[in-house]
Order: structure tokens, then sequence, then C-alpha cells
């Protein structure tokens, strides 16, 4: 099949998110969005999202550095070139163009969708998804006291989430976590994740956190520690899922080689799209790590194709991809996504491409710049 492209626009959107949402690096009140339209000779055009943030503090990539490297350096190379499959793509991305992993995947699972979309067949069915229906995580920010996480934390389990993350930090940490776990009760899917706001000196203070009997505590050092997460590692009991560090296979096979920790969240943006992320779930799968795709406060069309990822089989962890109403007062997808009282997301497996339509007026609405590349 021959998967071309000679058309992209790049749109940014903000969308207000329904509450500020706060990491140990940063707080987030309104998204900055990026929003990519690919389009061939055609006609047939598909979206995707990068998922960069307005401020470097999660990855160095930043919307904006993400814009000014799709523009000038990604879509120049991957337009007007033929492909036999999507999975090519990220290799003619990435050759002597180091980093930009966000950027990187906008593009590459922009040409995912588009293959989908002209084969006929659900991006999820494209990505090998078995799964008609993905079970759902929420992520709650940090919260002022213990109570008021335990107020949020008391809706979502209400609302039927099937997990529940709690962002912490020094000073937002045990007393937080203890609330929660004693307010939900024993049987309660809890876990932290502390967005690498810890050194390998707190490693007595985090062990505390073995008593809440977690399900898992993410990123707690650095970025590019795995040494130090394998040190930490061996003195808890609790397992920890590496996010931030995990930048492609490479790192996931340093994760199990080093035993730097036991679980892996994906998140396809971070690891430069869905070439990558199938390499990471494959081989997660052979050496028996369990995965959960991961959540960028993306808009309708971000989750959509987590959605598509998160239906491989061994996404076997409730994953961060709360349903639109979590985040905003209104997606720009139709229809919105919505999660049920057993907390899953219906995968559309029946629908070509990422599976629902995108409100083009309101994006026109809410666009406050666009560039289009077409060489
Ligand atoms: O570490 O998983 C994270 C949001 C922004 C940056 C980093 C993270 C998150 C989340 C949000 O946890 C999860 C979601 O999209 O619901
Ligand atoms: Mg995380």
């Amino acid at each position: 099949m021959n998967l071309r492209a000679n058309h992209l626009t790049l749109r940014e959107i903000r969308l207000p998110l329904k509450e500020p949402f706060r990491i140990s690096s940063g707080v987030v009140s309104e998204r900055r969005i990026c929003l990519l339209e690919l389009r061939n000779a055609d006609g047939i055009s598909v979206w995707s999202e990068c998922v960069a943030g307005e401020s470097p503090n999660y990855s160095s990539e930043t919307i904006d550095t993400a814009w000014l490297a799709i523009t000038q350096w990604l879509a120049p190379r991957a337009l007007n070139r033929s492909f036999q499959h999507p999975n090519e793509v990220f290799a003619v991305l990435s050759t002597g163009i180091r980093g930009h992993n966000m950027a990187k995947a906008a593009v590459e699972m922009g040409f995912w969708a588009l293959d989908a979309k002209l084969r006929g067949i659900s991006l999820s069915e494209l990505l090998g998804g078995t799964r008609d229906r993905v079970i759902t995580g929420i992520s709650l920010g940090i919260q002022q006291t213990p109570d008021a996480l335990v107020e949020r934390a008391r809706r979502a389990r209400a609302e039927g989430y099937r997990k529940i993350k709690l962002k912490i930090m020094p000073g937002s940490d045990i007393d937080f976590v203890r609330a929660v776990r004693d307010d939900l009760g024993a049987d309660a899917s809890i876990m932290a994740d502390a967005n690498s706001a810890y050194t390998i000196q707190d490693a007595d203070h985090l062990a505390q956190l073995d008593a809440f009997k977690l399900l898992m505590i993410e990123q707690p050092l650095g970025q590019d520690d795995l040494v130090r997460h394998a040190t930490l590692q061996a003195r808890l009991e609790t397992p920890l899922c590496l996010d931030e560090s995990i930048t492609d296979v490479q790192r996931a096979e340093d994760m199990i080689t080093l035993k730097s920790g036991r679980i892996i969240n994906i998140k396809p943006g971070r690891v430069g799209g869905f070439t990558q992320s199938l390499a990471i779930h494959d081989l997660c799968q052979r050496s028996r790590i369990p995965v959960w795709c991961g959540g960028m406060l993306e808009s309708g069309i971000g989750r959509a194709h987590n959605v598509a990822l998160a239906s491989l089989p061994n996404f076997s962890l409730p994953g961060d991809l709360s349903p639109s109403a979590r985040y905003w007062e209104r997606d720009i997808v139709m229809p919105e996504w919505t999660m049920d009282a057993d907390g899953m997301v219906r995968v559309p497996r029946e629908t070509p491409g990422i599976g629902v339509a995108v409100d083009r007026d309101r994006i026109d609405d809410l666009t406050i710049r666009t560039e289009i590349v077409a060489p």
C-alpha cells in the first residue's frame, strides 16, 4: 500500500481545564494544545495531537519547540514521501534528528491514522488491538490538604474509576496517601506519581509508602536515573513504574536489565509514536512486565490515539484515559469520550481511522495560530 501525504496543517488551540492540574514540577490551568491535520493528494485527512506542554517541566519539549521541530525539520521529511507501512515513519523522522519525541510522535501517529483510514479499518485494529473496552483510571493533581484529596478520590471511586493515581511531592506525600487509603479502604486500587520529585537520599522516606499497599509508585527519581531507581526498587516492596525515564525501547530494556522498575507507563508522545510504543509493548509482554497507557491531559483527538493503543493485549492495568468531562466543559470531538459505571471506555473499533469525528467549527473558534506545511 502506498502511504503518502502532501499537506500538514498545524493549529494551536487553548482549552481551559475544569480544574487546575498540579504535579510536582508545575501547574496547568489552560491547556495549549497543538493539533495536526495531515492530508493526502486525494483530500483524505486525519487528525493527531502533539502532547507537549507549555513549559518544559515534564520533558525538555514544549508546544513551541515541537511547533518548530515539526514545521522546520520533521514534516518536510515525511511529506511527499512514499511509505509501505506507517512503521517506517519513525526511522525517517529520527535519522540525524535527536530528541523531539513528542514532535516526532505527532507526525508519526498522523501517518498511522491515515493508513488506518485508507485501509478502512480502525486505528485499534491497525495497531493490533484486541480489546473492545479499555480499563480506566484517573490521575488526581496535588491538592492543598489531604481532605481535599480524599474528597476527589471518593468522587472518583463513586464514578467507577478502576485506579486512582495521586500526584505527590515532598511535603504532600505520606499524609495525603495515608488519608486516601484510610478513607477508601484496603480494596481500592491506589498509586502515587512523583514526576521525579525525589532523590535517592529520600529512600527511607519513600519506604514509608510501603505501608499503604500501593499498586505502584511512578517515577520517583530523575528521568535519566535508571541506576538509582534500581537501588530504590531493591529497598521498596511497592513496585516502581517508570514514565519519564522510558523514552525508547532501549530504555525499557535497560529498566528490565537493571531492575529499575517492574511496570511501564507507555505514552506514545514520550517515545516518538506508535512504532516505539508497540516495540515497548512487545518487549514487556515477552518479559512479563505489565504496561498501561499514560495520559498528558489530551483533547479528544490525542485520547483517540491513546485508547486505540490501550486496546492491545498487554495493556493489562488501567490507563490514564479519563473521559472528556473529567478535563473539559466541552471536548473537540463527537461523540465525546465517556466512561461507563464499570470504569470502561469503549474502543471505536467499527469506525475507520481514529473513531471519533472532529468538531471543526469548534476547533476554528478555538484556534489562535495556524501554519501550513506543504512543500
Ligand atoms: O506524569 O502522568 C504524568 C499529566 C501531565 C504530565 C504528566 C503526567 C500527567 C498525568 C495526567 O498524570 C494523566 C491524564 O492525562 O489524565
Ligand atoms: Mg507520570
